[in-house]
């Protein structure tokens, strides 16, 4: 086998090259520079390997860690890794995966293939994760790449940490070029679970499918990567290391999130109610990156006190737990909001910060009807939207109780495909304030990302608001009287989804083809039991800021009460495939109002299995999670 060369290249200075291979690059057995706090290394070997004897450079081996004045870049042989295409929200597998050689390095070198050179070259990227295991070494990682593909600076929240809506947040208010956040969100973590990486441009939203098919296919051609030669950083104190013209900056991840949400939201107000001696909450961080949140912000700066936050420490496994935040994995909080004793008013949040549940004392809030109840109360909440709303979003399961709002209040409405990243164009447009999706995620144009405490500081909000004028030992206006309230007002849309989750690949595929096949036999008028179908299609969706086009976003069935049923694939998971059936239907009378949803919905679930054959195609009898 001819012996590949290698090439020395930088942006910068360049002297020596001291190894040949990443995991040297990576590993380097030398003084960290800034602190020698041990940092666990990624230690795998190159696809082609080429040892320091058989290049055709002379080098010189260093063991001194870089002068300020130098950064030395290698340019090393690898070759493309299949399968590195994202999903709904990043590239998510196994860790495992990951571990494999090359295989994040390659993905990171893809993405700086894809972006133009203006568009990161002596810029400055933020780098944020969940704490969740094999990101400390996936952070050196990232930070060594981005140095030899010439990025001027990396804003890195302390030991890795900083939410996804926090990253968000941090590129739009530093004026970063983007950023990365290592997290598979709410999907579980360690050496056996999963890990994931997203980016995000420079308004801070995640990076359109344009640039991600983009990277995918770099993947595919992929033979070089660009590395600097620098030690690992020690990410565990703030302050700025820098290596000739590029600099890390090891930065408090929740100081500029919290100055945000002080100009979002009333803290006044907030603080008026959790300081109330007649009311009490409860918060989950679910051992997951809101940890770190959740103290400064809920404790410290808005008085509650510190028993209010359980699973406050984010750990690299979640504590064996599942960290998203629904019926079925917040099973905890559940428990406490369903107690005699329950508090006021609870919520949980999920790996990367970006989802939120909310319960009352014996209420769930689905999600559909938290960004409905928002947006109908934010001009009068939330100071952020005093002067208005500029339209509202939800993605397409997402029930149309915020379509109500949007029609009574006379705002433009938006239904996008299932993802974040359709909000952003529209936000960045100005035709959009609020916006969110069924799967628990609620946010607004104050970033570009579903924000998991703007939620929990919206409702609390919205509480605060209600009940500002009530005395002590009055009865307050409690979360399911604000639900009732809305749905009086607006009519409730019942909703629900079962997930199928990590069915057989095969027969979940073969079962979303045979229902391509009913639907393009389908006719307008048809009788499925007590329905009458309207239509059924694969939902396409074309942006209307940029004309760019989603398609195959979701099977929708369609009646003519409104009642909706759709079937999607999940694009998060990272072992075979999860089903998704949401299911919808609207009810005006506000007698039937307080039915439970899964009663209200029953006839429609079991069409919505009855025309799918399901149990037929997967052999599942139940779902794995009902919402
Ligand atoms: C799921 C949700 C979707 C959400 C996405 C990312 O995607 O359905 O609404 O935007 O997760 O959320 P899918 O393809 O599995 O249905 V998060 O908190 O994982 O960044
Ligand atoms: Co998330």
């Amino acid at each position: 086998m001819a012996v590949p060369s290698l090439r020395l290249e930088g942006c910068f200075a360049l002297s020596v090259l001291p190894s040949t291979s990443i995991s040297p690059l990576i590993a380097a057995p030398r003084v960290v520079a800034a602190a020698p706090r041990p940092i666990p290394l990624f230690r795998r070997s190159l696809h082609s390997p080429i040892s320091r004897r058989s290049c055709r450079f002379a080098v010189k081996a260093s063991s001194a860690p870089p002068t300020a004045e130098e950064l030395k870049i290698s340019t090393i042989p690898t070759k493309p890794v299949e399968g590195q295409k994202t999903g709904t929200s990043g590239l998510r597998k196994k860790v495992k995966v990951f571990q494999e050689e090359n295989y994040l390095a390659n993905w990171i070198q893809a993405l700086f293939n894809s972006l133009p050179p203006e568009d990161y070259k002596g810029g400055v990227l933020v780098l944020g994760g969940d704490g969740r295991y094999f990101n400390r070494e996936a952070a050196q990682i990232i930070i060594k790449i981005a140095a030899g593909n010439c990025v001027g600076k990396i804003l890195v929240g302390r030991d890795g940490l900083m939410s996804t809506p926090a990253v968000s947040a941090v590129i739009r208010k530093r004026g970063a070029n983007g950023g990365f956040i290592m997290s598979a969100s709410h999907n579980p973590g360690g050496p056996e679970y999963d890990w994931g990486i997203k980016f995000n441009y420079s308004s801070g939203q995640p990076a359109p499918e344009s640039i991600t098919d983009k990277i995918y296919g770099n993947t595919l051609s992929i033979s070089e990567i660009k590395i600097a030669d620098i030690p690992d950083v020690d990410l565990s104190s703030l302050g700025v290391i820098s290596y000739g013209n590029f600099s890390v900056e090891v930065i408090d991840p929740v100081s500029d999130y919290l100055e945000l949400m002080e100009n979002v939201f009333d803290f006044e107000l907030i603080k008026g109610l959790v300081s109330r001696p007649d009311f009490r909450f409860t918060f989950d961080a679910m051992h997951a990156v809101t940890g770190a949140y959740a103290k400064p912000i809920f404790v410290d700066r808005l008085g509650a006190s510190l028993d209010c936050i359980s699973n406050g420490v984010p750990l690299e496994d979640f504590g064996h737990g599942h960290p998203d935040p629904n019926l079925t994995y917040a099973k905890d909080l559940v428990k406490i909001m369903y107690a005699e004793d329950a508090p006021d008013f609870g919520a949980a949040s999920d790996g990367d910060g970006d989802r939120n549940m909310i319960l009352g004392r014996g209420f769930f809030i689905t999600p559909s009807d938290s960004v409905a109840i928002i947006a109908a109360n934010a001009e009068a909440a939330i100071p952020y939207f005093k002067d208005g709303t500029k339209g509202l979003a939800r993605s397409m399961p997402t029930s149309g109780a915020l379509d109500r709002v949007a029609s009574k209040l006379n705002l433009p409405f938006f239904e996008v495909p299932t993802g974040w990243k359709f909000f952003g164009n529209l936000m960045d447009a100005g035709k959009l304030s609020i916006c969110g999706e069924e799967s628990f995620g609620t946010g607004s144009d104050h970033i570009r990302e579903k924000d998991g405490i703007w939620a929990v500081l919206a409702w609390l909000s919205i509480i605060a608001y209600q009940n500002k004028d009530k005395k002590v030992g009055e009865k307050l206006v409690s979360v399911a009287d604000i639900a009732k309230e809305h749905w009086a007002t607006y009519g409730r849309n019942f909703f629900s989804r079962y997930d199928y989750e990590e069915c057989e690949s095969e027969g979940a595929n073969k079962m979303m083809e045979y229902l391509r096949d009913v639907i393009s036999k389908t006719k307008s008028g048809e009788k499925y039991g007590n329905y009458a179908l309207q239509f059924a299609d694969d939902f396409a969706y074309t942006d209307p800021v940029d004309g760019s086009i989603a398609s195959k976003q979701g099977l929708r069935f369609v009646f003519t009460d409104g009642s909706r049923i759709i079937y999607r694939l999940s694009g998060t998971g990272s072992a075979g495939a999860t089903i998704r059936i949401y299911i919808e239907q609207f009810e005006p009378d506000v007698s039937k109002h307080e039915t439970d949803a899964q009663t209200a919905l029953k006839p429609l679930i079991d069409l919505a299995l009855s025309i799918s054959k399901l149990s037929e195609f997967t052999g599942r009898e139940k779902p794995t999670v009902i919402t």
